[in-house]
């Protein structure tokens, strides 16, 4: 089944995990190291190992806390014109069951929802409620090989990025939806956008169409990553 909508059963697995078993038919160990992955990622860890081991939370915040004007629209490029009626988010690359999900299959997904704190390195910060589906949820579906170690991200606006397989099975990594409570605005990245609050500000893409897991780092890294930023960019 390639590149379907989200079916029962693949909710089902969701709910619970009772799908496990399907993600853990590696074929042996992997001992290849890429020099990318072992000199800069240290938390280099296999997918079967993150979909399992809680990983420790970052601060969150009270609702009361939100700072609505703070946040500051911060694109490099126009923002892209998405139908949120037609868009699918596509799941490919290092996965079993490479996916096209429309937004109401994103919605019927458990709905996580977070007040964090987004820094920009260029100097600013607010604090922000996020809701929208887990990316570790998704990546569960599509039903990642044991080889992958990175995940690349394509926006509608030509930014990319890419990150650690650990940030992004992060339980606090979302595909953000809303924001402050509201569907997200436009300039904010809708209709998903990353949001973390392990990352800094130019990690979380807006307007993501395109999640691909990666054995390898891809010599593309990321719209300012290329240009001389931190590639972790954590938090
Ligand atoms: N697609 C895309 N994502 C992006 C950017 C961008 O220009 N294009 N800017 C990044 C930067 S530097 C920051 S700080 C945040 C800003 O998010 P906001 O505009 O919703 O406040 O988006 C990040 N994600
Ligand atoms: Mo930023």
């Amino acid at each position: 089944m390639n590149h379907n909508s989200l079916n029962r059963r693949q909710l089902l697995q969701l709910s619970g995990f009772a799908g496990m078993g399907l993600l853990l038919d590696s074929c042996g160990l992997n001992q290849y190291s890429t020099s990318v992955g072992n000199a800069i990622d240290p938390l280099n860890q296999r997918v079967e190992e993150l979909l399992l081991k809680p990983q420790a939370l970052a601060r969150e915040y009270p609702v009361s806390s939100i700072e609505p004007q703070a946040l500051l629209i911060n694109s490099f490029n126009d923002t892209p014109k998405i139908d949120p009626t037609t868009f699918k988010l596509i799941i490919d690359g290092a996965v079993n069951q490479p996916m096209q999900l429309s937004m109401n299959d994103i919605k019927k997904l458990p709905l996580r929802s977070m007040v964090i704190q987004h820094v920009c390195v260029e100097g600013w910060a607010a604090i922000v409620q996020w809701g929208g589906v887990r990316l570790k949820d998704l990546i569960a579906l599509a039903q990642p090989k044991s080889t992958a170690r990175y995940v690349y991200f394509e926006s509608g606006d030509g930014y990319y990025n890419s990150w650690d397989l650990p940030s992004a099975m992060h339980p606090q990594t979302l595909l953000a939806y809303q924001k402050n409570g509201q569907p997200i605005p436009v300039d904010n990245g809708a209709p998903l956008r990353l949001a973390a609050p392990i990352k800094l500000g130019y990690k979380q893409s807006k307007w993501v169409t395109r999640v691909t897991l990666l054995d390898r780092l891809a010599t593309k890294q990321g719209y300012w990553e290329d240009q001389g930023y931190e590639w972790f960019g954590g938090l």
